[in-house]
Parts: C-alpha cells; sequence; structure tokens
C-alpha cells in the first residue's frame, strides 16, 4: 500500500507543500473558511459600493456573516452585474495594488474583466500547482502549455502554476499545429495543457503526418475550458496514450483552477480554502437537495482585487457523494456537459449539445468533431448535425455511410427523443479552434 502511495499519480500531490490544504479535516477547513468568508464580506462592503447597496438593499450587514453557514445571507452576483460595472467598478483594491488584468473574450458586448493584487496571483499559482500535482505532475516533467496566452486566463493560469510546480514549460500557446507537435516530440514533452477540442486537431495533425502520439513520452493531458464527456476522454486517452484531466475555472472567479480531477478522475475537486461552491435551482436561487443538479454559484474567500459573493457561473452540476479514492477532502462536483444558457429548445424538447456528443461517440467509425445547427423553416424547427468520419469510411462504399449515417440518427434520437438530420462530412471539413470550440450556431434568429 505504501509503495503504491509514494509512486502512484497522487504521490507528487500528496509530497507537494502547496497540496496540504487538499487533505486537510473538514471540520478545520470550514473554521479556515469561516474566517475567509467574515473577511472578504467586510472588504467588499468597505470598498465596493455594488456590494454595499446590495447587501443594504437585504438588511445584512458584516457583522451578521458569523460563520460559513451565513453565506446563503448575502447577495448573488450574476454575469450582468459584471457587464453593468465594466471595467472597474467591482474593484476593491485601488489600482495601484492591482498588478494584472485578464479578460474573457464576450462574443457579444464588452469583456468581462478580471483583476489581481500579487496576492491573488499567488493565489492562482497556488491552485494551480495543486491542480497539475493532482494530475501527477512534478518536478522533471516537460509542459507544453497549449493554452491561449494573452487576455484570456488559461494560458498564464497555467504557466505560472507549472513553473511554480517545478515544471519545465514551454510556451507554445495556441496555434501553429505543426509546430505544436514538432515541439511535443522533439522536446520530450510529458503533459499537455489546452482545450480537448484542440488536443483532437493535435492528434489528427499528428496522424496526418505520420506521428503516432502514442509512442511519444507524453503521458497526461490537463483539458478545459469548455464542455467535454467522459465519451470523448476514452477517445483521447486511447488515441493519444495518455491520462487525460478534466481543469475548470472561469474568468469572474480567477481563471482555470477553480476545480481540478485527482488519480481518480471522478469529479473535479473544488479549491475550497479559496473558492466556496453552493449548486443552487437555476429559477429560484435556492440550494437543491444534496447531490441534486444545480448552478455551482461561488465565492471567493481569499480574492483582493475583485472578490465575489455568490456569483453565478450558469454552469450545471451535482456535487459528488462520498470520499475520493485520493483521499482528498475538498467536495467534488461532477463535470460540467453544459451551461443553463447552452441547452436549445427544438419542438419543445430541451437538448444540451453534449448529449448528441455521448450519443454520436457510442457509433464506431465516427470522429469527435461536430457541430450543430439549427434553423427554423416555415415555423418549424430543424437540427442538423454535421459529423465527421474516419478517412477509411469515408472513401468507402456509399451503402456504409448511409448504414453509419442511420445509426447516428438513431443513437441521437434514442437520447434526445426528438430526431435530427445526421451528415456525414470528409475529415477536416468542420472549422477546427486553437481555443474553445463553437459546436452549436443558431440560425433561428437570424
Ligand atoms: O475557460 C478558464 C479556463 C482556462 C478553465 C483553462 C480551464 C482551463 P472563461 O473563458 O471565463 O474561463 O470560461 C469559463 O468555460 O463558466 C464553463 O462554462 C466553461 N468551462 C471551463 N472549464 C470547463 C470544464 C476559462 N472543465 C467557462 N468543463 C465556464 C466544462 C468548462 N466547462
Amino acid at each position: 500500500m505504501s509503495d503504491s502511495r509514494a509512486s502512484g499519480p497522487d504521490a507528487a500531490a500528496r509530497f507537494h507543500p502547496a497540496s496540504s490544504l487538499d487533505y486537510v479535516p473538514r471540520e478545520q477547513l470550514r473554521r479556515l473558511q469561516s474566517q475567509r468568508l467574515k473577511e472578504v464580506v467586510s472588504r467588499v462592503y468597505d470598498h465596493v459600493a455594488f456590494y454595499r447597496r446590495r447587501m443594504d438593499q437585504l438588511g445584512v450587514t458584516p457583522s451578521d456573516i458569523r460563520s460559513i453557514d451565513d453565506v446563503d445571507k448575502l447577495p448573488f452576483t450574476l454575469k450582468s452585474d459584471l457587464r453593468d460595472e465594466y471595467p472597474f467598478g467591482l474593484f476593491a483594491a485601488p489600482l495601484g495594488q492591482i498588478v494584472r488584468l485578464h479578460a474573457s473574450s464576450g462574443t457579444t458586448g464588452k469583456p468581462i474583466v478580471a483583476a489581481y493584487t500579487q496576492h491573488d496571483l499567488d493565489v492562482w499559482k497556488n491552485v494551480m500547482v495543486r491542480t497539475f500535482a493532482a494530475a501527477g505532475l512534478s518536478e522533471g516533467d516537460i509542459v507544453q502549455n497549449s493554452y491561449g496566452y494573452g487576455l484570456f486566463t488559461g494560458g498564464l493560469g497555467a504557466h505560472y502554476g507549472a513553473e511554480a510546480l517545478g515544471a519545465t514549460v514551454i510556451p507554445t500557446s495556441g496555434g501553429n499545429t505543426d509546430r505544436q507537435i514538432m515541439i511535443l516530440k522533439d522536446f520530450g514533452v510529458t503533459a499537455i495543457c489546452c482545450t480537448p477540442s484542440y488536443f483532437l486537431h493535435v492528434l489528427d495533425r499528428a496522424a496526418e503526418i505520420g506521428i503516432d502520439v502514442r509512442h511519444l513520452p507524453l503521458r497526461v493531458g490537463v483539458f478545459g475550458a469548455e464542455p467535454w464527456t467522459e465519451a470523448m476522454r476514452r477517445r483521447i486517452e486511447e488515441l493519444a496514450g495518455i491520462k487525460a484531466y478534466d481543469i475548470y475555472g472561469l474568468t469572474e472567479i480567477i481563471g482555470p483552477g477553480v476545480g481540478a480531477e485527482c488519480s481518480g478522475q471522478n469529479g473535479l475537486h473544488i479549491f475550497e480554502d479559496h473558492f466556496y461552491p453552493e449548486i443552487v435551482d437555476p429559477e429560484t436561487g435556492r440550494p437543491v437537495p444534496e447531490g441534486a443538479d444545480g448552478e455551482l454559484v461561488i465565492t471567493t474567500l481569499t480574492k483582493q482585487a475583485m472578490p465575489m459573493l455568490r456569483y453565478r457561473s450558469r454552469d450545471i452540476t451535482a456535487f459528488l457523494p462520498g470520499s475520493s479514492p485520493s483521499g482528498r477532502t475538498l467536495r467534488r462536483i461532477r463535470r460540467i456537459f453544459h451551461r443553463s444558457d447552452d441547452m436549445f429548445i427544438v419542438r419543445g424538447v430541451n437538448v444540451f449539445p453534449s448529449q448528441i456528443e455521448e450519443a454520436l461517440l457510442r457509433v464506431e467509425g465516427t470522429l469527435p468533431h461536430y457541430q450543430i445547427t439549427l434553423t427554423r423553416q416555415r415555423g418549424l424547427d430543424d437540427v442538423d448535425v454535421q459529423i465527421e468520419v474516419t478517412p477509411e469510411l469515408f472513401s468507402d462504399r456509399v451503402s456504409a455511410m448511409e448504414n453509419l449515417q442511420q445509426r447516428l440518427a438513431k443513437a441521437i434520437e434514442q437520447t434526445v427523443n426528438i430526431r435530427v438530420n445526421v451528415s456525414l462530412v470528409e475529415p477536416h471539413s468542420i472549422a477546427r479552434s486553437e481555443g474553445k470550440a463553437r459546436r452549436v450556431i443558431d440560425k433561428r434568429d437570424l
């Protein structure tokens, strides 16, 4: 037993000083959370007009917050509040103490701004070290960081975390896939960080130029920033011969490193000493029963520059019961398949893109590249799912293609209860992204 602990994927974490709070007794954690919640509430009440106003409206003062159990007395923060207070309205530290700004890309309108004091950057580094250690990485690992560097939090967040872990970091950023593959091979890279969809693209391209990634030293991937399914994880692990770990985070809270998987690969541990999680009913805002699905709400307990009280993430998940095989005491959430706002309704049925992904990956001969287009003709909604098929199949007989098309349509219909049109398309015909994949194109309102 002790041998496997010393050399298993969790050994690195257990012996890394930054990870000590991962195993803290719950009672001790609660005391720490209570203390930190009181501090952060005082901080925002004193320094952020928005929070003082919201708390005054609810008739809550900092002295009403005595322990972490009082968190539900506090107001929620919505994405629209961040937009209203754009750019600096929610800062709780003077600009002189703010050493970094990031922003989310934001598809419409103004971006979401994130600010960090030096202390916040240390917190971020701490949770990223713990993330990498939980994925079995340590000094001596060579980490290719293909998350985008720049305003996006993925690049720099992973960069400083991997460096602080003591690993060797290669800051490739996203894109230039042939160069990524050359570096992966020539530098003996052992771990890669990027979105799961971009990694699939890297694998495709590697196969095309005759490189089998399974024969390289690469052994770990730390993938996140977009929803992906268990089926997708299995594909990736098989195709690349690696262990694929999920990492979760959002700009509003800190960036990557809000939660991460350990060797159990069953749910993400939330770094609860810094980010307090609740799960609420997205309609009512009330807590859901233990273990039920709901919207993840996060309160930052230690951030100085831009603390968030009860931030409504819109990400749907559930707390997982039981203890973690790695011995971590931090609560786990189920992987995030979808957001409350990525669901689309077709002919009265609620559909999540991840359900379609699960269904199509159950069928042999497909590649995990797909795109869903919603159209409306004479008041009726249609769903078209384009799916790439393997080159062998694409050049095969027409009857084989038709057969596959029918099986896919059936698998999807069984999962989501609506008929969809499936088109099988050539490998590489669906646009690739070096960051987050765009799964759904809704043309109904155009
Ligand atoms: O995506 C931060 C990040 C960078 C996380 C690198 C992980 C790795 P945003 O651009 O603000 O920040 O997007 C945050 O992306 O609310 C989720 O909807 C989604 N998301 C992030 N990680 C995951 C994941 C970064 N592991 C939004 N699974 C979040 C599912 C994820 N969705």
